[in-house]
């Protein structure tokens, strides 16, 4: 169950903070474990998903440490997922983002750029704050309430970069969570800091819609073959439709452009 007062703030607002979430241990895994990715991968950091300049990012992670099998699987979280999407859910995708000393604000956008259908909301975004959000690092910024416009900030703003009126920043310790229904118009902020700022973003999407990226082809056939049986239900990698969705061409990314030629997975 989700706490009262979060799944009003999920309700009206859109989105709701948890401070302090993570322990100091698993907060100590998680940024080592990305801080030893991004020195291995280098350049090729995120390149099985879209790169996005002034920022680093890393995709595919559930490939990539138990770690973050854990963290996309966390109980107190999926409560969360359930309250926003229903109980048909599958995770999506499990992204890092570090934005970088000078990066610009994201464009304003909803992701999947979707809006909730006849059936309500598809998609919730769980952000994990590797490192504190402070006004000037680079903290996402939210519109409260527009989960429910049923309408894309493209669609009616002439600078999508731009402060809007209504827009909060949400600021808070490291291992702090935002549950987002993701339908909410958001993005990162411009970091004004010498320091980086990095979080993880495990998507979830309703299971009659495609996943952002398609684990089944992503992940290794070993990492498949350890997965306990939750966690292939998880990430859908017995289901028929999701296979079927996968090859589907809607957007998966509420901004980030595609590559102009198809990737190989
Ligand atoms: O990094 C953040 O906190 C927000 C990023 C975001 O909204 C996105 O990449 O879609």
């Amino acid at each position: 169950m989700v706490p009262s007062r979060h799944a009003t703030e999920l309700d009206e607002l859109g989105y709701t903070l948890i401070p302090s979430f993570a322990s100091a241990d698993l907060l100590a895994e998680l940024r080592a474990t990305v801080a030893r990715l991004y020195e291995i991968e280098g350049e090729t950091a995120g390149s099985e998903f879209r790169l996005e300049p002034g920022c680093l990012r890393l995709a595919n992670l559930i490939d990539k440490g138990e770690v973050f099998q854990r963290v996309v699987a966390a109980p107190e979280m999926l409560a969360f997922v359930r309250h926003v999407i229903g109980p048909d859910f599958k995770l999506s995708s499990l992204n890092c983002r570090t934005a970088l000393p000078g990066c610009a604000p994201q464009p304003l956008h909803a992701d999947m750029g979707g809006v909730a259908d006849e059936r309500g909301p598809w998609v919730c975004n769980i952000i994990w704050m590797l490192d504190a959000y402070t006004p000037d690092n680079g903290p996402v910024r939210v519109v409260p309430g527009s989960h429910r416009w049923r309408r894309l900030p493209a669609s009616e703003l002439p600078d999508l970069r731009a402060h809007h009126p209504a827009e909060i920043a949400v600021t808070a310790p490291a291992g702090s969570v935002v549950v987002m229904n993701a339908h909410t118009w958001h993005g990162g902020l411009d970091n004004r800091t010498s320091g980086q700022r990095t979080a993880l973003h495990a998507f979830y999407c309703r299971r009659d819609k495609p996943q952002q990226q398609y684990q089944k082809k992503l992940l290794r056939p070993k990492v498949q073959a350890a997965l306990a049986p939750e966690l292939r239900v998880l990430l859908a990698l017995d289901d028929p439709l999701n296979d079927e969705l996968a090859t589907s061409t809607v957007p998966r990314s509420g901004f980030l452009a595609a590559p102009e030629r198809p990737r190989a997975f």
